[in-house]
């Protein structure tokens, strides 16, 4: 860091096609914000830029689904992610957006000056084309049949089916998902980054001067150079984004991943009109771009190429991405509605932004994937921030209400556990600033946690509610120590759990808070007042994380509906085999549980030859049985009677099988005669 004056921080743009959820939280966001906290409590001079990317594909095809404008689309979900980021303290200096005219300018502009820099090719290649629709059709919309798996809805681009990723030529019957129409191949001109020119300079960019890159993120670098690189096509045939803008380019605009990153500038350009060059081009000024795995090659090799190419700017200094979070055991998923979404917890868990905040770091996917479950949450919560840090707190602060009015207690001579416990938690500062400046939040949060262990272990150790009886002296030292711990406490969280160390400063009455007074024990001066004392965290109870896990079930019910595949079809029987089985009509007289057989109803049918039993294996589809006597059903007559449970069951009870596995009787669509034939 020494080497640099200034830290510009960029966080990659979600696409604003959808709300944000924890994965986009725990990968990018909350740690980016807890390391801009970081410098700023360090006092050094920090950007803090966001904002969404409003341009793609995905964007167009959402529109066209609801029958609204992307414009309208992006209105609505930038509005969502701009407010949900702002309500979880994540401390943007700005969050703006690429349909705003100043990224238009900015990025055309800087297409514009690699176009005559010379630094593209033109290259015309043939696509597919809708003759109907009269537009070029990018790959999300051709849809044919998977050539693996013979998918009928496999997509230009990938088969969601058997996963594959596809490109458009390889469809079996091609259709256009716009007009329908078959689609025809037609020639047409992009312009190309040669990335291949880039790759001798990336390599030693890359490969040789920072090795100190996370280990994921130079692995996956070291991958894509290895495999060699090719020219990138930088535009695309789609009326939605910045117009490509050069002569002979109509139709065509940026492709998103081109404009995307220059989002960053021009963000930056919006904030600070008069000053922006300074973060963007002084050598003493270092770049740190905070985004998911799957974001790497375009901020590591193309941006990185695209920003040489101009020529001024500076590369990123370190790129810290992270691997990716997953939910309750599955891949987070949007389009399966498998996620929890930042908006809906704010709404759902109000004033808990600490808790995801505290959760999401606890458990990041800094060096491997990993799962965010409702139970370790409630776990975290309820052990960690509750238990000790909470406790610690609240038991400092509440003893000295009790026995002081509120007044910080006098020190006196300090006992050898009282140095042994400050020079224990004088450590933390070190500790957390070594993992901090190498990125390693989690390992940081513990060590911030560890304070909080220290304090309350010295005061479950000094028991000063028992000692005010015997020795107030000796007291009066340790409520002054305990009280100096919780107010390192507002240092140490204030990256990660901004609220509650806004909380705890308040209650200590604590103005400036600074890194630099970290691990001091005279942050709290002898006779100054506490003000009124409040629980930092409460506990989680069982049934709101029920909530949430129904939730998520409910939402995996649906999508299994929606994407219900009917079983392969059995092998034909002859029609003197099927004419064998004698399907009947009958009404349900009595109909009751199986003692002891949770799967198994007992009914009682009229045959219209003087009744039968069948038992069925229905129960869990039909939990309260007494409301299917008068109901009719279909029955197999002339199956083999059988005994179940010691119940001879003299036929077999005919339900439908649905999608989420729940069985649905049968029954004739008015009343007949029972013992009618069906067939
Ligand atoms: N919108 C992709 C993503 O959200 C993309 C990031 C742009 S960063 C310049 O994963
Ligand atoms: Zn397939």
């Amino acid at each position: 860091m020494d080497k640099f004056k200034r830290t510009l921080v960029t966080t990659a743009l979600p696409y604003a096609n959808g709300p944000v959820h924890i994965g986009h939280l725990a990968g990018v966001y909350v740690p980016a914000d807890i390391y801009v906290r970081y410098l700023r409590l360090k006092g050094e001079e920090v950007l803090f830029i966001g904002g969404s990317d409003e341009h793609g594909v995905p964007i167009t095809i959402k529109a066209r689904k609801e029958g609204v404008t992307p414009q309208d689309i992006v209105d609505r979900y930038h509005g969502i992610i701009k407010k949900s980021f702002e309500e979880l303290g994540i401390s943007f200096d700005i969050y703006s957006r690429t349909s705003s005219k100043i990224h238009h300018e900015t990025s055309s502009d800087f297409f514009r000056r690699l176009y005559e820099k010379g630094e593209f090719i033109e290259k015309t290649s043939e696509q597919y084309y809708d003759p109907e629709a009269n537009q070029f059709l990018a790959d999300r919309y051709i849809m044919g049949t998977c050539p693996h798996c013979k998918n009928p809805n496999a997509y230009g681009d990938q088969c969601e089916a058997c996963g594959t990723s596809l490109s458009p030529l390889e469809l079996i019957d091609p259709h256009s998902t716009i007009s329908g129409a078959k689609p025809i191949l037609k020639e047409t001109k992009h312009w190309y980054l040669p990335l291949d020119k880039h790759e001798e300079w990336l390599r030693k960019w890359i490969l040789e001067e920072h090795k100190e890159w996370k280990t994921n993120v130079y692995g996956q670098c070291k991958s894509w150079l290895d495999m060699g690189l090719q020219p990138r096509a930088v535009s695309r045939d789609l009326d939605w984004g910045v117009p490509v803008p050069v002569e002979g380019a109509e139709g065509k605009v940026l492709y998103v991943w081109f404009d995307a990153p220059i989002g960053y500038i021009s963000n930056t350009k919006e904030l600070l009109p008069n000053d922006w060059e300074k973060w963007w081009k002084d050598k003493d000024t270092r770049m740190l771009h905070f985004i998911g795995k799957d974001n790497i090659v375009f901020h590591c090799i193309v941006f990185p190429a695209m920003l040489k190419a101009e020529g001024s700017y500076n590369l990123p200094d370190n790129v810290p991405a992270n691997e990716f979070l997953n939910l309750e055991g599955d891949k987070i998923s949007t389009s399966r509605n498998w996620a929890v979404w930042l908006h809906e917890y704010l709404q759902e868990m109000p004033g808990k932004q600490d808790v995801l905040r505290y959760v999401l770091t606890a458990n990041a996917p800094e060096t491997k994937d990993n799962d965010f479950t409702w139970k370790d949450f409630q776990t975290r919560n309820n052990s960690e921030l509750v238990a000790i840090f909470g406790n610690f707190v609240n038991r400092a602060l509440v003893l000295t209400q009790k026995f002081y009015g509120g007044a910080v207690p006098a020190i006196g001579e300090l006992a050898e556990i009282d140095r042994q416990t400050i020079a224990e938690f004088q450590k933390v500062k070190a500790n957390m600033e070594h993992n901090l400046d190498i990125f390693r939040f989690r390992d940081a949060l513990k060590e911030a946690m560890e304070l909080a262990r220290i304090g309350n272990k010295y005061l479950a150790d000094m028991e000063p509610w028992k000692l005010i009886k015997t020795d107030e002296v000796r007291t009066a030292t340790i409520m002054h120590v305990a009280l100096q711990i919780a107010a390192n406490l507002a240092i140490a969280f204030e990256p990660f759990t901004p609220f509650t160390a806004k909380k705890l400063r308040n209650m200590l009455s604590m103005s400036e808070i600074k890194w630099s007074d970290l691990g001091r024990i005279d942050l709290l001066k002898e006779g100054s007042h506490i003000g009124q004392v409040e629980l930092l965290f409460e506990k989680i109870e069982d049934d709101v994380v029920a909530f949430q896990i129904n939730k998520l079930e409910e939402a995996k019910k649906k999508n299994e509906l929606s994407n219900y595949k009917p079983a392969e079809v059995k092998a034909n029987v002859p029609f003197e085999e099927w004419e064998k089985t004698d399907i009947r009509v009958g009404t349900v007289l009595e109909c009751c549980k199986v003692p002891k057989a949770d799967k198994l109803l007992q009914f009682r049918i009229d045959d219209g030859m003087g009744g039968r039993t069948i038992v069925s294996g229905i129960a869990q589809s039909y939990p309260e049985p007494e409301k299917l006597v008068g109901r009719q059903v279909l029955f197999i007559a002339n199956f083999e009677p059988r005994k179940l449970r010691g119940i001879v069951s003299e036929g077999m009870i005919l339900s439908a099988v649905d999608a989420d596995g729940k069985l649905v009787l049968c029954e004739p669509s008015r009343e007949v005669k029972p013992g009618c034939t069906v067939g």
